[in-house]
């Protein structure tokens, strides 16, 4: 069995020791791209982050492309042959980091922690009036591996929690609101947004003034998906505005966030470095070459994307 390993802005050296260690016997390299007149070395799966076009059309004998994240999109803008598969990391060690990031903020914001981060510096003994949690309906985007448990986790401090999806959910404890139809009603129903939205055609630019100013009075923005599903200047508008309280955000539509993006320095705005749901080395590589050893002895694997659907 032969694995290329191609992803960008990652260190090769302890992935492929890991999977040698995972898969006895394997052949595994990090991919560098052949030198004119020599012939390629061609693997039968790779594992991928953000590969150029180039690897692509190079490796033409792939199978399986297993994506070292959740997020399919940089690998679908690629011209891809119709055989390959495109597997997906599922959770992975991510939705309990990505329910912390996501209650962490949520709490930030209802219990107004930056209020008493303020105080502190002031050396002021104040205490904040507490807030109702029925006034702070949690709307998730995305039900998925991981919108599932982050709703899940916010249902646990009792929060009402509403989800939106493509399919119904039946979800213990949770209002489930489907499809273009049920978005104003889902919109209206909730305070605090948080998106886990696959970036798709269907959803880039979702959060815009039009679905944004549907939200509650003091509404206030998570998003840890895609910078794309965010149209920023209608986001700074809001805030600006004073419909939205404020907002959480991991991830841009250029990371790293350029210097002299106004996210920076917005008074209502707290910036991550794309780091809510880091993928776990050890977590990632028993997961893909559990679903390699499925793969030969012909078995169904989780995690296969509809590249239709674009994720
Ligand atoms: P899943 O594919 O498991 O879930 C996606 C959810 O979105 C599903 O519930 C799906 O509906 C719903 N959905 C998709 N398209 C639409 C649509 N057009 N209308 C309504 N609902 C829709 O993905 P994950 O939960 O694993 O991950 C979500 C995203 O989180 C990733 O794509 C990635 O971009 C981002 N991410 C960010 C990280 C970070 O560090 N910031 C880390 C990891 C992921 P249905 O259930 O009906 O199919
Ligand atoms: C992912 C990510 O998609 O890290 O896994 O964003």
């Amino acid at each position: 069995m032969k694995i290329a390993f191609c992803c960008t802005n990652t260190k090769a050296e302890p992935w492929l020791e890991a999977f040698r260690q995972a898969l006895p016997g394997v052949d595994i390299w990090e991919w560098q791209a052949a030198t004119p007149g020599q012939a390629p070395k061609l693997a039968d799966h790779a594992v991928v982050w953000s590969p150029p076009q180039s690897f692509i059309d190079e490796q033409t004998q792939l199978q399986n492309l297993f994506n070292i994240g959740a997020g399919v999109d940089a690998l679908l803008k690629l011209n891809l042959p119709a055989s390959l598969n495109i597997v997906r990391l599922n959770d992975a060690g991510m939705s309990v980091q990505m329910a912390e990031y996501v209650c962490h903020a949520v709490i930030r914001y209802f219990r107004e922690f930056n209020h008493y981060d303020k105080d502190q510096i002031e050396q002021r003994w104040s205490y904040r009036k507490p807030a109702w949690r029925a006034d702070f309906p949690v709307g998730v985007l995305g039900a998925g591996v991981l919108g599932s448990k982050v709703a899940q986790a916010l249902k646990q401090f009792e929060f009402p929690v509403n989800v939106w999806s493509r399919s119904p959910k039946q979800l213990p404890g949770l209002t489930s609101y489907t499809g273009l139809e049920q978005l104003p009603a889902f919109l209206k129903a909730s305070k605090v947004l948080v998106n886990l939205l696959p970036l798709t055609p269907d959803t880039e630019n979702i959060l815009n003034h039009a679905h944004l100013s549907q939200l509650q009075a003091g509404a206030y923005l998570i998003n840890v998906a895609r910078g794309k599903h965010v149209v920023d200047q209608d986001l700074i508008d809001l805030l600006d505005q004073g419909h939205m309280a404020g907002a959480t955000l991991d991830v841009f539509r250029v990371e790293p966030l350029p210097p002299e993006h106004a996210f920076w320095k917005h008074p209502k705005i707290v910036v991550t470095p794309h780091t809510s749901a880091r993928t776990l080395r050890e977590e990632s590589v028993a997961q893909i070459a559990s679903k390699i050893k499925a793969v030969y002895a012909g078995q169904f694997i989780e995690g296969r994307v509809d590249k239709v659907r674009g994720y």
